[in-house]
C-alpha cells in the first residue's frame, strides 16, 4: 500500500498514510561542553565563552555566539572575532561524562525507554506514559507546551494531536527537572518518530521546545536543504545522491523511485525516500552500560619505549577513574597501538587484549578501587601486551596508543538470574569468576583486535533491589564448589579472607600461565586452579551422589536444584532434555567454548 502510495505520488507527500501512534521526545542540551564549563564557574555566565581542544573552538556559550562563533572554528578565527572570547580548555572529558550521565539517569526516572545519543542528546519514548495521560484528561483541553511547527489542523483520527500535545507537557517537565536539578538548560523536539523529533529539536535554540504533527512531516522536510540533514544519511550516500543530481531533502522527495534503484538496493531505495517524507519506524534502543571503556592518545610519533610507558601509565590512571566510575569489575583489558609506516606513508592500528584478574580490583563501601599493588600488575600487564604487538629489536614508529577495559564481570544482574541468586559479595564473584576462567582457559588466550561485543552488561537497578534469597542454600552451594567445609563458608569472614586470598593466587597463576605461553593449542592445561576445580567437581559428585531429581542429570544435586528459581529449573531442565544442543561433552567439558557460558557450566559432570 505504501509502495503504490510513492510509485503514485513520488512528487507529493504522504500525510495521512504513515502510523503515528508513538510519542517520541528528543533532548539536547545548549551549548554543552560550555555550560559544564559554566556551571563549573558562574563567572562564566556572563561572559562569551570558548571550549578550546587543540587549536580549535569545539562549543562556545550562546554569549559567544552572538559574535559569530561557530562550532569547530580555529582558535585564531575565534579570537579575531571576539577578541574578549574567554577560552576554556576541554580536553578533558571528564566532566562531561560525568555531566552526560546524570542527565541520562534523571530522565530514566520517567521509567520509559531512554536512548542515549552521543554526551548531550537523549531520545525517551512516551508512548506508554502518554497514553496512560490521555485516560486522565479531556482531549480538548490539552495545549502545546513550547512551539508547533505549525497549527493543528483537522484533528487526525488516530488521536496523535492529544497524544502529542501530552508529549510536549513531558518534554517540559523533563526540562523544567533538568534545569532545576542540574542546572541545564536545553531543548526539545516531540514528534512521533525519532527522526522528526530529533529534526525539529533546534527549531527554537537555545532553552525551548518545539512539536511537529505527523501531517506537517513532508512540508518540514522539504525545508532542509541538503539530504545531509537527515541523520541516516552520511557522507557515501549523499555522494551517491548528488551523482544523481539529488542535493537537497525536497530533490529526494520528488525523484522517482526507479531511478534510485539503480545506486541503491530496492531496501534502501523505499527507505530513503520514506525519510524525505519524514517517516522512520525506527524504535529507541535503549541504553545500557558501554561494552567497554576505553581512552586513546594521539600524538605526532613515539619511537622509544620509556616514552609509550609514560603514555600507557598517564592513560591507566584516567581510565581507573572511568572504571571507578562505572562500578563494574573489569576482567579483560586492550591495548591498541596505531603505527606508522614510514616507507607506504600510510599507518594502521593493532591491538591485543588478554583476561586479567579481578583480584586487582578491590570493592570498599560498594565503590571499586585499585590499590597501588593493582595498579603496577595492570601497568605490567599493558607493557606485556605492548611487547607483544611491537618488536623492539627493530625501529618502531607510533601515532596513538590506546588502552580499553573490554569485558565485565557479572558483578549484578537481573531477576532470575543464576549469578545474582548465588552471590552477593565480592569473595563469591570471584568463585564465578575463577570457575568461568577454568572453563575456557584452553582457548582465551591474548588475541588481536577482538570484538567487544562479547561483553555483557547488566542491569544495575535490578540487583540492586534484589536480595538473595535463600542465604543458607548458597552457603551449601559454595562449599561445595570450592571444597570448603560448611563450617568455613559458615563464617562469613572467614570465607572471605580465604576466598579471595584463594582466588588472587589461582587467578595469577593462570593469567601468568597464559602471558607467558606461546602455545596456542586448544589442548586444555593443567593448573592449580584447574587442579582444584576438579576436585571441587569430584567434591559435588560425591554430595550429589543419590539425588533423587527425576529429569537432572546424577551428577546434580538435588538440594541445589531445588533451592534454584522456577524459570531457572526450566531452563536447566530444557537443556538436558535437548543434549545435542546443551550437554556439556564428557570427554572433554571446559574446551567446548562455544557452550561455555550456558547456565550447565554449574552443574559440571564429572572427569
Ligand atoms: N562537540 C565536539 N566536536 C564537534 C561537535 C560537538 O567535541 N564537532 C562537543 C561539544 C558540544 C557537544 O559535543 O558541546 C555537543 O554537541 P552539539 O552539537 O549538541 O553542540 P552544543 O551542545 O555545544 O551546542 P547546541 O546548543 O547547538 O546544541
Ligand atoms: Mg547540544
Ligand atoms: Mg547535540
Amino acid at each position: 500500500m505504501e509502495e503504490q502510495n510513492m510509485e503514485s505520488s513520488s512528487s507529493s507527500c504522504f500525510d495521512g498514510y504513515s502510523e503515528h501512534s508513538r510519542s517520541i521526545i528528543h533532548i539536547d542540551i545548549d551549548c554543552f561542553y560550555a555550560q559544564v564549563e559554566m556551571i563549573r564557574n558562574p563567572e562564566l555566565r556572563s561572559v562569551p565563552v570558548g571550549v578550546q581542544q587543540k587549536n580549535i573552538v569545539v562549543t562556545s556559550n550562546y554569549e559567544a555566539r552572538k559574535f559569530g562563533i561557530q562550532k569547530c572554528m580555529l582558535v585564531t578565527d575565534a579570537v579575531k572575532a571576539c577578541p574578549n572570547l574567554k577560552l576554556v580548555n576541554g580536553e578533558d572529558l571528564q566532566p562531561y561524562r560525568i555531566a552526560s550521565n546524570k542527565i541520562f539517569t534523571l530522565l530514566q526516572t520517567w521509567k520509559c525507554p531512554v536512548e542515549k545519543l552521543g554526551m548531550d542528546e537523549n531520545f525517551i519514548d512516551v508512548t506508554n506514559l502518554v497514553q496512560e495521560r490521555v485516560k486522565m484528561v479531556d482531549s480538548k483541553s490539552v495545549t502545546v507546551a513550547g512551539h508547533a511547527y505549525k497549527v493543528a489542523s483537522v484533528e487526525c483520527i488516530c488521536g496523535c494531536h492529544t497524544r502529542l500535545k501530552l508529549a510536549s507537557q513531558l518534554a517540559s517537565e523533563m526540562r523544567s527537572k533538568i534545569f532545576n536539578e542540574l542546572g541545564f538548560t536545553t531543548c526539545a523536539g516531540v514528534a512521533h518518530n525519532k527522526l522528526l523529533a530529533k529534526l525539529i529539536c533546534p527549531l527554537h535554540k537555545p532553552n525551548d521546545q518545539s512539536l511537529i504533527f505527523p501531517e506537517h512531516a513532508c512540508s518540514f522536510m522539504s525545508t532542509l536543504p541538503s539530504v545531509r540533514c537527515i541523520p541516516s544519511i552520511g557522507a557515501k550516500t549523499s555522494e551517491a545522491l548528488m551523482s544523481l543530481n539529488i542535493h537537497s531533502v525536497s530533490d529526494l522527495q520528488q525523484v522517482a523511485p526507479e531511478i534510485l534503484q539503480k545506486p541503491f538496493s530496492g531496501d534502501m531505495a523505499v527507505r530513503l525516500k520514506k525519510l524525505s517524507f519524514g517517516e522512520d519506524n525506527t524504535p529507541l534502543k535503549q541504553t545500557g552500560r558501554p561494552l567497554s571503556i576505553g581512552l586513546e592518545d594521539s600524538f605526532k610519533t613515539v619511537s622509544v619505549k620509556s616514552e609509550v610507558e609514560e603514555r600507557f601509565s598517564a592513560l591507566l590512571q584516567r581510565l581507573i577513574v572511568l572504571v571507578r566510575e562505572d562500578g563494574r569489575i573489569p576482567v579483560s583489558l586492550r591495548v591498541t597501538l596505531r603505527k606508522k609506516d614510514a616507507k607506504r606513508l600510510s599507518s594502521h592500528r593493532e591491538s591485543r587484549q588478554c583476561q586479567i584478574s579481578p583480584s586487582i580490583f578491590t570493592i570498599s563501601n560498594g565503590s571499586l578501587n585499585v590499590p597501588e599493588a593493582g595498579q603496577s600488575k595492570l601497568m605490567s600487564t599493558v607493557m606485556r601486551l605492548f611487547n607483544k604487538l611491537v618488536d623492539l629489536t627493530k625501529p618502531f614508529h607510533l601515532t596513538l596508543v590506546g588502552l580499553a577495559f573490554t569485558k565485565f564481570q557479572d558483578r549484578m544482574t537481573g531477576r532470575g538470574s543464576m549469578v545474582n541468586y548465588l552471590m552477593n559479595d565480592i569473595s563469591v564473584q570471584s568463585v564465578l569468576n575463577l570457575t568461568n576462567d577454568c572453563d575456557t582457559s584452553g582457548c582465551s588466550m591474548d588475541y588481536s583486535a577482538a570484538s567487544p561485543s562479547s561483553s555483557t552488561t547488566t542491569d544495575l537497578s535490578d540487583a540492586e533491589v534484589e536480595p538473595s534469597p535463600k542465604k543458607p542454600k548458597k552457603v551449601n552451594w559454595i562449599a561445595k564448589r570450592r571444597c570448603l567445609s560448611k563450617e568455613d563458608v559458615a563464617s562469613p569472614s572467614k570465607l572471605r579472607v580465604g576466598e579471595l586470598r584463594l582466588n588472587s593466587r589461582e587467578l595469577e597463576k593462570v593469567s601468568e600461565l597464559r602471558l607467558n605461553s606461546r602455545d596456542r593449542s586448544l589442548t586444555p592445561r593443567a593448573s592449580p586452579a584447574r587442579e582444584c576445580l576438579s576436585d571441587a567437581s569430584d567434591s559435588m559428585k560425591d554430595i550429589a551422589e543419590g539425588s533423587n531429581c527425576d529429569s537432572c542429570p546424577g551428577y546434580v544435586d538435588q538440594e541445589v536444584f531445588s533451592a534454584l528459581p522456577g524459570d531457572m529449573q526450566q531452563e536447566l531442565k530444557a537443556m538436558w532434555k535437548n543434549p545435542s544442543s546443551s550437554e556439556v561433552p564428557r570427554s572433554s567439558p571446559r574446551t567446548n567454548k562455544a557452550k561455555s557460558n550456558t547456565i550447565l557450566k554449574y552443574f559440571l559432570p564429572n572427569k
